[in-house]
């Protein structure tokens, strides 16, 4: 059976950019991989956390990839501080990765601007999630469109320590979801939504109540014109309402089109928030079942221990293949 991994940072509370172009294809990939879905609390403190917020963002992440349908049963789901060979091979990535390629990250680019002190774990960011997917012998990684070039660092690195070591690292392959691998801000199309975007109004946020997704949708920003056309180029806020709506309602963007292309852009906004709200209000019953409960708790200590058992093997072997191991 092949192997997925993935992950989310504990940044905030998930977003339906993080729904649609992540978690929602976890749930459809875990009955038939094996399967590891990390809560990445490790990459989160990359930039400063409020401590009693992270402690609950990612207790509350883990109810989310439950409340949405991941298994306990099927998947393997963690904490990523409580699997210390993340760290450890992490590390030992960082030490035959070069400050040239990770300079040349995006995402370190765009996190570093601006910054007064930045932190030196933004710059190696890409070596730790290169542990977290390598770890498990994983075959494949479900993200969205903005990690594909992390996801590419993965695989050369990979590539470097077979050749320079031991052959033992699976290159995985990058799953980016279709048409919801990346949903766009509500306040400016042209940027990625994000779950640590300062503007509120730009995001909806997984346990947004269904007032606040309406509110928000009706604040969503459009293009001149009437026209609802799928168009990222000249419509792009029409655009990114009809993607998340097809993705909602499980349709084709071209049957999104279709079916609203008739409707004036307040009732565009209108159906893409309730579509949104069907989703979202009946995952957030068993988030808050779920974080009122020791059950999380018994789940996410035994993800722990099978995470902990199954990455061993690949840090013992990884550590022989380096010279870290004791020769006696
Ligand atoms: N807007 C998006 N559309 C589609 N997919 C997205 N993802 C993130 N934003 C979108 C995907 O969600 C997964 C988890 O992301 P992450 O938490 O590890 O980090 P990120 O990509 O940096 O996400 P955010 O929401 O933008 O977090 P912050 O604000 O903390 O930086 C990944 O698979 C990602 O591709």
């Amino acid at each position: 059976m092949k192997t997925v991994f993935s992950g989310v940072q504990p940044s905030g509370t998930p977003t339906i950019g993080n729904y649609l172009g992540a978690i929602k294809h976890f749930v459809d990939l875990q009955k038939d991989y094996r399967s590891f879905f990390c809560i990445v609390n490790q990459h989160a403190i990359t930039v400063p956390q409020n401590k009693q917020e992270l402690q609950h963002n990612t207790r509350s992440l883990a109810a989310l990839y439950i409340a949405s349908g991941l298994d306990p049963e099927k998947a393997t789901i963690f904490i990523q501080s409580e699997v210390p060979a993340h760290a450890q091979l992490g590390w030992m990535l960082q030490c035959i990765a070069y400050i040239g390629e990770l300079e040349r990250m995006t995402q370190f680019k765009d996190k570093a601007e601006g910054r007064s002190g930045v932190p030196g774990a933004l710059l190696t960011y890409p070596p730790l999630m290169a542990a977290d997917i390598l770890l498990y012998g994983t075959d494949i990684v479900p993200v969205g469109e903005d990690q594909k070039q992390h996801l590419e660092l993965t695989r050369t690195l990979a590539e470097r320590f077979n050749q320079q070591y031991n052959d033992i690292f699976t290159v995985p392959e990058t799953k980016i979801a279709g048409s919801g691998a990346r949903i766009m801000s509500l306040q400016n199309p042209e940027k990625k939504m994000s779950k640590s975007d300062s503007n509120q109004k730009a995001f909806i946020s997984m346990l947004d109540g269904e007032k606040t997704i309406m509110k928000k949708m009706k604040s969503a920003v459009t293009d001149s014109g009437r026209e609802i056309r799928y168009d990222p180029e000249s419509k792009p806020g029409v655009s990114n309402l009809l993607t998340i709506y097809a993705i909602s309602k499980n349709i084709s963007i071209k049957e999104a089109e279709q079916k609203l292309s008739s409707e004036s852009y307040g009732s565009l906004k209108e159906e893409t928030g309730a579509a949104v709200a069907d989703i979202l209000v009946p995952l957030q019953e068993r988030h808050a079942e779920l974080m009122n409960s020791s059950e999380l708790d018994d789940i996410l200590d035994k993800g722990a221990e099978t995470a902990r058992q199954a990455s061993s093997k690949m840090l013992a072997k990884a550590e022989r293949a380096m010279g870290l191991e004791r020769k006696k």
